[in-house]
């Protein structure tokens, strides 16, 4: 398994030197924004969470190794490249032993987080259930990651794309704990407010650390959702962007968009739709999730394990 593992000279060294580590993904630099921004985002986010005293290893497939941490030319090429695979759990084992070259999802860069040791990880949104799975059967593989792998994932709720109810209540029967920060309320992405609670409120990196580890040490394996709501300047008005997502969400249906096409389709559109301003509402959102994951890969690495 370990074979597999290739880290960046900066992730290795902070494992020599015990130091913090905070994951990122990567499908959401080839999938989820457009080029350039998403290679600078990537570059000010990973710079985020070295300013709050952890080191960043952003996660992708390259040359048939899991990279653990990658070189400005690496995000260059993942941001840059229209043929970057969107890799999920199902599509690992042929991303890497085919050399392709592979951006990784949540569930994805979760797995490659806990082979590489690694607790806290940092996203934007996470996959879910999509609306109308009753037929669609279009359930995130994410889910299922967060039921079994046991990485902390930081993220600004789900998107309203989704069934934040069922997606909530999937999370519940798999026994994930949705913990919230700042508010009781579970944030919407784009939106603070879902209309639905976090299951827990744990405002200080302190209180999420030990809440991680004692799940942990309880033998309670699977993720924790830490569900941190987009700044209030940054947020995108909730009637204005609910529109946009059903104009979106009528045209993916209208073009029989399916499979895992269906949440870069949403995202991109719903971009456009926002004339870009949705992307300043995702970068912003990234960056603060970064210091929050930060911090909290520091006080989780003060903890025994
Ligand atoms: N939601 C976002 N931005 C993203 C994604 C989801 O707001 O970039 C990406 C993440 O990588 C997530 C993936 O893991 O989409 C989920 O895809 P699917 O629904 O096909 O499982
Ligand atoms: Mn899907």
């Amino acid at each position: 398994m370990q074979s597999f593992l290739l880290f960046s000279p900066e992730v290795a060294a902070a494992r020599t030197a015990g130091k913090p580590v905070v994951a990122l993904e990567s499908t959401i630099i080839s999938h989820g924004m457009p080029y350039p921004q998403n290679v600078q985002t990537a570059r000010e986010v990973e710079q985020v969470i070295r300013d709050a005293g952890a080191v960043p290893a952003t996660i992708a497939i390259i040359g048939g190794k899991i990279c653990v941490g990658l070189s400005e030319e690496q995000l260059e090429l993942l941001g840059s490249s229209p043929d970057a695979m969107k890799v999920s759990r199902r599509d690992l084992a042929y991303v890497l032993s085919q050399k392709r070259l592979g951006a990784t999802t949540v569930a994805a860069t979760m797995i490659c987080a806990q082979l590489a040791g690694i607790e806290v990880f940092v996203t934007g949104g996470i996959g879910g259930v999509h609306r109308g799975a009753e037929t669609s059967f279009d359930i995130s593989a994410d889910l299922q990651e967060l039921a079994h792998t046991s990485v902390a994932v930081v993220c600004a709720g789900v998107k309203s794309i989704l069934d934040i109810g069922l997606t909530l209540e999937y999370l519940e029967t798999n026994g994930v704990p949705v913990v919230s920060v700042g508010q009781p309320g579970f944030p919407a992405f784009f939106t603070r407010d879902s209309g639905f609670k976090a299951d827990f409120q744990l405002d200080t990196p302190e209180e999420q650390a030990a809440f991680i580890r004692t799940k942990w040490q309880l033998g309670l394996l699977g993720g924790v959702v830490v569900s941190n709501p987009v700044p209030a300047e940054s947020a995108m008005p909730a009637e204005e962007i609910n529109a946009i997502i059903q104009q979106a969400l009528g045209e993916a249906n209208q073009q029989g968009v399916k499979g895992k096409a269906v949440t870069p389709f949403l995202l991109s559109r719903i971009k456009e739709l926002t004339g870009g301003r949705s992307l300043a509402t995702n970068i912003a959102l990234v960056k603060h999730n970064a210091l929050v994951g930060a911090r909290m890969a520091v006080a989780l690495n003060a903890l025994p394990s």
